[in-house]
């Protein structure tokens, strides 16, 4: 396979709302360049991107996955990416691996939750941004309005490229031989929007343009170029993936109008860490030194591990040794590959823009940058905002003994997907897992299954309460122990204060006189430490509380370490069980992003739920955002919940804000609950 210079490279993202036909375009796209002899369909199970038994049993993209197409002598990369809200943390990973965001918008259902989503992200990331109208051919589309609808939610740069016409089996050109006629809107003045936007960059081009009348579209490349990465213009194509429209426009768009790794707005790579950190760009130079950024890793039973990486810089041969962020020991890649769905494609060479692959090398992980010289480490790229994982499971093994595979399966899952949190709580000895949605984890216990044959039993996590109390109260207490040889001794006194929200424990000495003397204190503090993990009211950590010791007794020979503990220990529970003590639940804050229409629905079922509305705002394109603080012990299942009232169109995000006490009825069955509990494991 011919190497390609970086100016004859073209590296596309398809984004979009899961349905809109991203992995059929990709299908069709490949069938058009003559890369496949016929299309695969979703129905069937046969794409070349949706290659996963899951994805195959879901009917929708659960993964990334990479196509390269030649067209016109170019070397066109295509991401496509899953589009259900659960997954919007793969479809953002491969964001730092293209110049341009191809966001595919399904004709008939219009712009929805994910389309304004994905548009924000590619802006924020500095992409250049096309939209791609799917779906044409299907029943009841109205593409004329809807390219309205575009407009005035993303901006009068929205411009068409083409149009469709003949009843959408086919499109015209608007840009390079404006002719014909399109099924609505006149084709000239399709072409002469497009020109007056793009010049508008070029003061000298507009004014000549204002002058002859005319610009060719060779001169129009350089400030098309300039406007994509401006976001001055959004280019608009049609295509319908199933019966071929604009199809063969499409290649050509990408071809010619999107632009090439040296044409793109370079990904912001920082040196150093903290706020020290250098903003350093690279040159898409195929002489210079490697660079080159893994975007996602996989673990492949059979293959091992796999990753896929950008090159930024220099050129990527079979004997290039590389390395790690800041490892120190190099590896050689023996073999580049290109991708095309699950199959690698060996080839010479990698340079600036290409997108390849690189499987058995284990310090490979997500987000790490390769480079081939000592110079080039703490370098990394600017973070991705990923969405925080707020959907939990507690888990343990169905079968015993599993435990070691369950976690180096859960090891694997973490380190391919950014976006699954593994945490062990010693309260409650409980594992947790945590995915973005329900069927995030449903995805992530399933893999686990398939790939890693170890099952799991689920149930929801303990809530992480706390407990503190409401009042001083003085606590004392005597040890003492005479059993045959040598005592023991020791008796303190104890008073208890309330401290402020937040504020942890404090433990202070005002013994006077050294009736405790001053090497037993420590041992005081950790017989009142022991009680901290374990509140009286529900067992759970007391938090908030100042301890002073104030008094106590000791005896010359029978005083000992152990002695001060125990009466510590007993000092502190007398003193707390007078505190009035109470239970504090943790508060998150929330935001709801759904469709304006369910906002009654919504901010009704948040008031039920004892959760406070603190303001809404219209995020454009018929999407609200609601903000409220709720107890967090209120949300479970709410995924399900706002995917009944949005018809799937919601998602949401939660955050700790912080802890306050819980309405009495709850504290009594926490209490209950608890005192049960201590019963079982004393019978
Ligand atoms: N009528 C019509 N149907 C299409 C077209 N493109 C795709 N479809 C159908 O739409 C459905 C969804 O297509 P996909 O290609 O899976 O959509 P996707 O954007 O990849 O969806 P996710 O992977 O969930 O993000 C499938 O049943 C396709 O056959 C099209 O141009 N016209
Ligand atoms: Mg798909």
């Amino acid at each position: 396979m011919p190497t390609f210079s970086p100016e004859s490279i073209r590296t596309v993202a398809l984004l979009g709302q899961g349905g809109a036909g991203k992995t059929t375009l990709v299908e069709a796209l490949l069938h058009r360049s003559g890369a496949l002899p016929a299309m695969g369909s979703i129905e069937r199970g046969t794409t070349v991107c949706d290659y996963d038994q899951l994805e195959k049993t879901y009917h929708h993209s659960l993964y990334s996955s990479l196509v390269h197409i030649t067209h016109a002598d170019t070397r066109i990369h295509i991401a496509d990416t899953p589009g259900l809200p659960d997954f919007v943390g793969r479809a953002i990973g491969v964001l730092p691996a293209v110049e341009t965001a191809a966001v595919v918008v399904n004709a008939a259902n219009g712009i929805e939750m994910m389309t304004v989503r994905l548009m924000e992200e590619a802006k924020r990331r500095g992409l250049c941004r096309m939209i791609i109208v799917n779906k044409i051919d299907a029943e009841n589309v109205d593409p004329e309005a809807l390219l309205q609808r575009l407009q005035t939610s993303f901006g009068k740069e929205c411009l068409p490229i083409n149009l469709p016409a003949e009843g959408a089996t086919r499109v015209v050109d608007c840009f390079f031989n404006p002719a014909g006629e399109a099924d609505f809107s006149s084709v000239e003045e399709a072409h002469r929007a497009l020109v007056d936007q793009v010049v508008e960059v070029d003061e000298e081009l507009m004014a000549r343009y204002l002058e002859q009348g005319e610009i060719s579209p060779e001169e129009l490349h350089a400030p098309f170029e300039k406007a994509l990465r401006d976001g001055h213009l959004i280019p608009v194509c049609f295509t319908s993936a199933r019966n071929g429209a604009g199809v063969r426009e499409l290649l050509d768009v990408f071809v010619r109008l999107l632009p090439n790794p040296t044409e793109g707005n370079a990904p912001q790579f920082l040196k150093g860490e903290g706020p020290g950190a250098q903003p350093i760009t690279a040159t898409p130079d195929p002489r210079k030194h490697v660079l080159a950024h893994v975007f996602k890793v996989i673990i492949d039973p059979f293959v091992g591990k796999v990753g896929m990486f950008r090159v930024h810089q220099g050129t990527i041969t079979r004997d290039t040794q590389l390395f790690v962020g800041d490892g120190r020991k190099a590896f050689k890649i023996s073999h580049p590959y290109l991708l095309r769905g699950k199959d690698f494609v060996e080839v010479d060479a990698l340079v600036p823009g290409d997108i390849g692959a690189v499987a058995k090398v284990e310090d490979i992980h997500f987000d790490a940058v390769l480079h081939d010289s000592h110079d080039e480490d703490h370098i990394h790229l600017l973070p991705l905002a990923f969405p925080k994982p707020m959907h939990s499971l507690a888990i343990e093994p169905k079968r015993r003994g599993d435990e070691q595979r369950i976690s180096e399966a859960l090891h694997k899952l973490c380190a391919e997907d950014p976006t699954i949190q593994v945490s062990h709580h010693a309260g409650s000895n409980e594992t947790v897992i945590s995915a973005v949605g329900e069927l995030h984890m449903r995805c992530v216990l399933d893999r686990m299954q398939q790939h890693f044959h170890v099952e799991v039993n689920t149930k929801p996590p303990r809530i992480p309460y706390l407990e503190t109390i409401t009042a001083r109260a003085e606590g004392h207490h005597r040890h003492k122990k005479q059993t045959g040889g040598a005592g023991q001794f020791g008796e303190v006194y104890l008073k208890v204060e309330p401290l402020p929200r937040g504020s942890g424990f404090e433990f202070l000495d005002q013994v006077k006189g050294g009736v405790v003397p001053t090497q037993f204190i420590p041992a005081v503090e950790k017989g009142v430490r022991q009680v901290l993990d374990s509140g009286p009211i529900a067992g759970y950590p007391v938090q908030d509380v100042r301890v002073i010791v104030y008094d106590g007794k000791h005896h010359p020979v029978d005083s000992k370490e152990v002695a001060f503990v125990a009466a510590g220990k007993r000092a502190f529970m007398d003193a707390i069980a007078k505190a009035k003590a109470i239970v504090l639940e943790p508060i998150v804050n929330m935001e709801i992003t759904a469709p304006e229409a369910t906002m009654g629905d919504i901010a009704g079922d948040i008031s039920s739920k004892r959760g406070q509305i603190q303001g809404t705002d219209s995020v454009g394109a018929g999407t609200m955002v609601i903000r409220a603080q709720v107890p967090l012990a209120e949300l479970n299942n709410y995924q399900a919940k706002l995917k009944s009232v949005t018809a799937g169109q919601g998602s949401y995000s939660l955050q700790l804000s912080h802890y306050e006490p819980v309405p009495p009825n709850v504290q009594k069955e926490l209490a209950d609950q608890y005192a049960k509990t201590a019963h079982a494991e004393q019978d």
